[in-house]
């Protein structure tokens, strides 16, 4: 990676990385400007001595500021940029900043460790079933089903409005079906993934009715 003359907010992420997205839209919506390094995970561009050197998890997103500060951690960063902006990404009322929280916990503990690793290994290293840790697809499953059980009643994980939570689930629930899971399945987590893909305007990830998965 070219060593780069830093004037501004640089944010390293890969494109088809949800964790990167998070990060991404979040900047997008608070209207920041940045630079964004594209860093493609899977030509191994976070494995190199240069990237390493920044980021010696060898991972992205990876925020990096003028004055030589840097933040790993897509859930660490979104926080960061929202709070200094005094975003309403991040509720005022204490009892629901610790619900987003929570969520934000529970997402990186119970939902991306299953959906975003199943989408990885079938979508991008093109494993067969066979292949796949048969735990991820139950894994995965348990996480929409626990989304469905809140967005049953609600329109956003928190409140009602979009926050953290939100985007934070959002980056691989949408992507969900290249994991070779059925958002079908899951009605309110569905109609949420097009509520909150408008409320930030980004393209609809999910398959035409009837595609094939
Ligand atoms: N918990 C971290 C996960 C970061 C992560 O897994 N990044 C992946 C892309 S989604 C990565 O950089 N992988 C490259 C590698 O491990 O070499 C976060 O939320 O930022």
């Amino acid at each position: 990676m070219p060593s780069r003359d830093i004037s501004r907010l640089t944010l390293y992420g890969d494109s088809i990385s949800g964790n990167c997205m998070k990060v991404k839209w979040t900047a997008d919506r608070l209207g920041l400007v940045y630079d964004w390094v594209e860093t493609d995970v899977v030509r191994g561009d976070t494995r190199t001595e240069d990237f390493l050197a920044i980021n010696p998890v060898g991972q992205v997103p990876l925020a990096r500021w003028p004055d030589g500060r840097i933040l790993p951690q897509s859930n660490a960063i979104m926080l960061y940029l929202a709070e200094s902006e005094g975003s309403d990404l991040i509720p005022s009322d204490p009892f629901k900043k610790a619900q987003m929280n929570s969520w934000l916990f529970w997402e990186q503990y119970s939902h991306e460790t299953a959906i975003a690793v199943r989408r990885f290994q079938k979508h991008y290293l093109k494993k067969s079933d066979d292949e796949i840790d048969p735990a991820l697809l139950p894994k995965g499953r348990r996480a929409l089903g626990v989304m469905e059980l809140q967005l049953t009643y609600t329109d956003w994980m928190v409140g009602d409005t979009l926050t953290c939570a939100d985007i934070a689930l959002l980056a691989y629930t949408r992507l969900a079906h290249e994991g070779g899971f059925d958002l079908g399945e899951f009605p309110s987590v569905e109609r949420w993934v097009s509520r909150a893909e408008s409320e930030l305007g980004i393209p609809h990830a999910m398959p035409r009715e009837g595609a094939a998965l």
